[in-house]
């Protein structure tokens, strides 16, 4: 009996391993913080950074986006931190690019561009569910088919934000005011020294939040040197298409006093 026990025990643990590997995905937990969206980060002190460096970041299945056009580094690389509060989740990245063009192409994600991705629910699986039996979800926005969240913030004055597909990403149609009055959103920009800072916060809509939730993340930066965009560095998804399928969004955690309705 004990030594019966004993190979389930092995079995269930080497199934374990196995299983973890296959769905093994950066984790990130999420501090409970009051942060000001104002341009200074003296409020993130001590939260740890998610760093993205290094060419194994890129992704690369697109014509035009081939590894051999980063430089390195100092040519696109960024660190981000999140934290959330009062129903928002908030967000700083520092993105180092040698080269920043502030709205350089007519598309969003082909300009120096911070694409945040989020599955509120982590289901993974497909972001956007086709209704209708449409070939392209692309042709058409409808809020219901939206599993998960495509933002994307254009560094400028006044940054330019587009929320999913609405307008297909046409830096002529921003939806910078719905982000302020539907996301409760918000967000400061500057230069640095060596590339950009953003720090972000929203309120996904319909969304309640308390610790321990769990949700998916991805996170993009783009880079455009003034040529359009040559490169993407990703967090965590280099092998499928991140802003169609979800399954290689990182796991995170909301930590914090605010435990919500008991479940
Ligand atoms: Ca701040
Ligand atoms: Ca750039």
């Amino acid at each position: 009996m004990k030594t019966k026990s004993l190979v389930w025990l092995a079995m269930l643990l080497f199934g374990m391993a196995v299983g973890a590997q296959a769905v093994v995905s950066p984790q990130y937990k999420l501090v409970e913080r009051d942060i000001a969206v104002d341009g200074k980060i003296s409020d993130w002190k001590g939260i740890i950074p998610n760093v993205v460096h290094g060419s194994n970041h890129l992704w690369t299945a697109q014509q035009g986006l081939e590894a051999e056009h980063w430089q390195g580094d100092q040519d696109l690389s960024y660190r981000w931190r999140g934290a959330w509060s009062q129903g928002k989740l908030y967000f700083l990245f520092e993105v180092t690019d040698d080269k920043v063009v502030e709205g350089g192409a007519p598309l969003s994600y082909m300009c120096d561009c911070i694409e945040i991705y989020l599955d509120m629910k982590r289901q993974g699986g497909a972001r956007v569910k086709i209704m209708d039996g449409r070939v392209n979800w692309l042709e058409k926005y409808d809020p219901k088919e939206m599993m998960g969240h495509e933002i994307h913030f254009v560094p400028g004055n006044p940054v330019r934000i587009n929320l999913n597909h609405a307008y297909l990403y046409g830096l002529d149609k921003p939806q910078t005011d719905e982000f302020k009055k539907e996301w409760a959103g918000e967000v400061a920009y500057r230069k640095t020294e060596h590339g950009y800072l953003m720090e972000i916060g929203l309120a996904v809509p319909g969304v309640k939040l308390e610790s321990g939730k769990v949700i998916g993340v991805e996170m993009g930066v783009c880079d455009d040197d003034g040529n359009q965009r040559e490169s993407i560095m990703m967090w965590t998804g280099t092998k499928l298409n991140f802003w169609e399928t979800m399954n290689e969004y990182g796991a995170v955690t909301l930590e914090g006093s605010n435990k919500g309705d008991a479940k």
